[in-house]
């Protein structure tokens, strides 16, 4: 089986291959989503944990009082701790809307986020529309094959076509959403969210799995984890141990698999 480095070669994708390679130079498949909702609570987590993380996940539309300066921020920790930040914007309108969304707006995605993600609902103008934008910027998109909550249409036929879909634009799409490994694409990466230690969900159909399950068994590449570590006590003693876990289920997988 090849390491993650080792398949950075399969892709063309800038943002993918620096991802694979600071996932081998940092000993680590951890992906921190900071769910919070202030500037103040996003720097001080992401700062924390970043020596654990290859990715910072956020929703910037969560975020009560965003200004260019948390980006100016988020740009600057990101590049002290060698980590990329991927906006969970989850885009899921015509090629047209979104390239408005990903470039314009308040937000402006496209000039700081080197990963976002869409659903595949729309078709793939959907895809050509972030792809015009994402490219010029060497950004990478990955596509929602499969989703953690309960009831999730994304099944099936659906998630097969996300399979396609991401081989036809392998240039920008980078890899998926998914709860196991659905691509047999070495350059593809799988990001699994719905991963805690305890695997009780929550009170609105969030299903989780303990991270040696999901990189051990499932096949991912990278490990999401919110509330399982932005709600600890001590975010970076667990955001180790999260690390430790997914990093040591990787290596067994690859002793495992020659
Ligand atoms: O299928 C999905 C896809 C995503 S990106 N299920 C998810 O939970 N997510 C996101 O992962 C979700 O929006 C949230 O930001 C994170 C999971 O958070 P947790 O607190 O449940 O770990």
């Amino acid at each position: 089986m090849l390491s993650y480095s080792e398949r950075a070669d399969y892709t063309t994708n800038e943002t993918a291959k620096k991802l694979f390679h600071i996932m081998d130079e940092k000993h680590t498949n951890l992906c921190v989503s900071a769910d919070v909702h202030t500037k103040k609570e996003v720097l001080k987590l992401a700062d924390t944990i970043g020596t654990e993380i290859c990715l910072l996940k956020t929703h910037i539309d969560i975020i009560e009082d965003f200004d260019e300066h948390l980006i100016e921020e988020l740009k600057r920790l990101a590049e002290k701790h060698n980590f990329l930040i991927f906006e969970d914007r989850k885009f899921a309108d015509i090629g047209n809307t979104v390239q408005h969304q990903y470039q314009n707006g308040i937000y402006h995605i496209a000039d700081w986020a080197d990963i976002t993600n869409a659903h595949i609902l729309p078709g793939p103008g959907i895809i050509e529309g972030l792809r015009e934008v994402g490219m010029k910027q060497q950004r990478g998109l990955l596509l929602l094959a499969e989703m953690s909550s309960e009831g999730s249409l994304a099944t099936d036929t659906y998630t097969d076509r996300a399979v396609e879909l991401a081989d036809v634009y392998k240039d920008f799409v980078i890899g998926f959403i998914s709860q196991q490994k659905v691509s047999d694409n070495p350059g593809m990466i799988h990001m699994t969210p719905g991963v805690k230690m305890t695997t009780t969900g929550d009170t609105l159909g969030q299903q989780y799995n303990t991270p040696q399950y999901v990189i051990g068994e499932k096949g991912s590449d990278v490990l999401i984890v919110g509330r399982g570590i932005y709600e600890s006590e001590d975010t970076l003693a667990v955001a180790t141990q999260y690390k430790n876990i997914g990093w040591e289920a990787y290596v067994k997988r690859m002793a495992r698999i020659v």
